[in-house]
């Protein structure tokens, strides 16, 4: 047995911003335009109009101020209302794959590699732009890794379970050298026309390298022990899938055709469910002394709840670093991005937790030392 250890990080960070105001004023416009064309109907009861988002809602209910996106022209434009992203051809690399590089070449430069040293390579996130061939394949060929590579989907929690995936084959010999990436393109399957959801997502791209901790060139983070749960539940849903062609009610305009949850409940479900997932994870390793958390960022207040549970006490500035003001929910990549800016200064010997959590439901905690 081997003990894997995380030696490198990147994040692919898009140029393109949108503030809250700029995604509000859009909205509104669109909502105004619907609004107008439907007059007669919402006059005559038979339509409700849509109502306007605002800005203070937003910040108030999430702690989101702006997220970054592939393309903001798409989504901001009242009559388009989704990211317009070039058809790349099947002898080019795709959208995720490009994302996916860029993030894999800062955390193999992290860790001292190159990637023809990997021979391993997760892309884990919640959407793949096609169902074949694996865009992780792909990602594996730019990257000249060698061994194997395959795609996973556990919505938020993909990128821990990626790592565990990695580790346990890192910690039995199976593999040397792997690297989990997560390339989350959300703007494209968020619903920008429905205010309940329109602020929550945007892009990003992480990865992590996790080799024999022999093997590390630099500093490092000793993976200590992986933990992943799911319970099913329909409170987050995306019903587009293969079969939608089968099905005779059309094909890609329906509303179930993109992200749908029931905030409210995943809040109060969720919160408690993680809290206990951590605490098990810590209690079973005899860790009481926990000094980083890196949390799935998809709400401020969700995990301010969270690290007081877990801490015992409301924890101080930077034990539980939140990145979502700057870039809003990024799904699987959001715990990464906070691991991956907030984790140099932890001191030799002090334990940090990763911890993801979404749809499915879906929990997975990373506990980590710091050598
Ligand atoms: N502007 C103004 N008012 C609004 C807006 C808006 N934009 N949106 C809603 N409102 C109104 C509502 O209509 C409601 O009005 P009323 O009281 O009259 O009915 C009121 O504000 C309150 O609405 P909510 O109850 O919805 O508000 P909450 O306080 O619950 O906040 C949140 C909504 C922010 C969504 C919150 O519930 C939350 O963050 N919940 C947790 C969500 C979560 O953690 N989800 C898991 C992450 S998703 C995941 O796992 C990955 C899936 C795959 C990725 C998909 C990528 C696209």
């Amino acid at each position: 047995m081997f003990q894997p250890a995380i030696t490198g990080s990147g994040v692919f960070t898009p140029d393109q911003v949108i503030t809250n105001d700029e995604l509000v004023e859009s909205f509104n416009a669109y909502a105004d335009k619907v609004n107008a064309q439907n007059a007669d109907a919402i006059a005559a009861g038979d339509m409700d109009p849509v109502p306007h988002s605002s800005s203070e809602f937003i910040f108030k209910a999430s702690g989101i101020e702006q997220r970054h996106v592939l393309d903001k022209s798409g989504v901001l434009d009242p009559d388009v209302m989704h990211p317009l992203l070039r058809q790349r051809g099947d002898d080019e690399p795709g959208v995720m794959t490009e994302m996916a590089v860029d993030a894999c070449t800062k955390a193999l430069t992290q860790a001292g590699l190159e990637g023809s040293d990997i021979d391993l390579v997760i892309c884990a996130a919640s959407n793949m732009e096609r169902a074949y061939p694996a865009v992780a394949i792909e990602i594996q060929q730019e990257l000249g890794a060698g061994g194997f590579a395959f795609d996973m989907n556990v919505a938020c929690s993909s990128a821990t379970f990626g790592i565990q995936a990695a580790a346990d084959m890192v910690r039995s010999g199976s593999v040397r050298r792997a690297i989990v990436v997560n390339p989350e393109i959300c703007s494209g399957h968020l619903e920008w026309r429905d205010r309940d959801c329109h602020f929550i997502f945007g892009d990003v791209a992480t990865a992590t390298v996790i080799e024999r901790s022999e093997d590390a060139k630099g500093d490092y983070f000793e993976i200590i022990s992986t933990r992943c749960a799911t319970k099913f539940s329909n409170n987050i849903r995306n019903n587009l899938g293969f079969l939608r062609r089968s099905r005779p009610d059309g094909v890609d305009d329906r509303r179930d055709m993109q992200f749908m949850q029931n905030g409210r409940k995943v809040f109060k479900e969720v919160v408690p469910m993680v809290s206990a997932h951590m605490l098990n994870h810590l209690e079973a390793e005899g860790i009481s002394d926990v000094r980083r958390l890196w949390l799935h960022q998809a709400n401020k207040s969700m995990n301010d709840f969270i690290g007081k549970k877990v801490m015992g006490r409301t924890p101080e500035t930077g034990e539980q670093p939140n990145i979502l003001q700057d870039y809003a929910n990024t799904s699987s990549a959001g715990s990464i991005i906070a691991f991956s800016k907030f984790s140099d200064d932890l001191q030799p010997g002090e334990y940090g937790m990763i911890c993801s959590f979404g749809a499915g439901y879906s929990v997975g905690s990373v506990l980590v030392r710091r050598h």
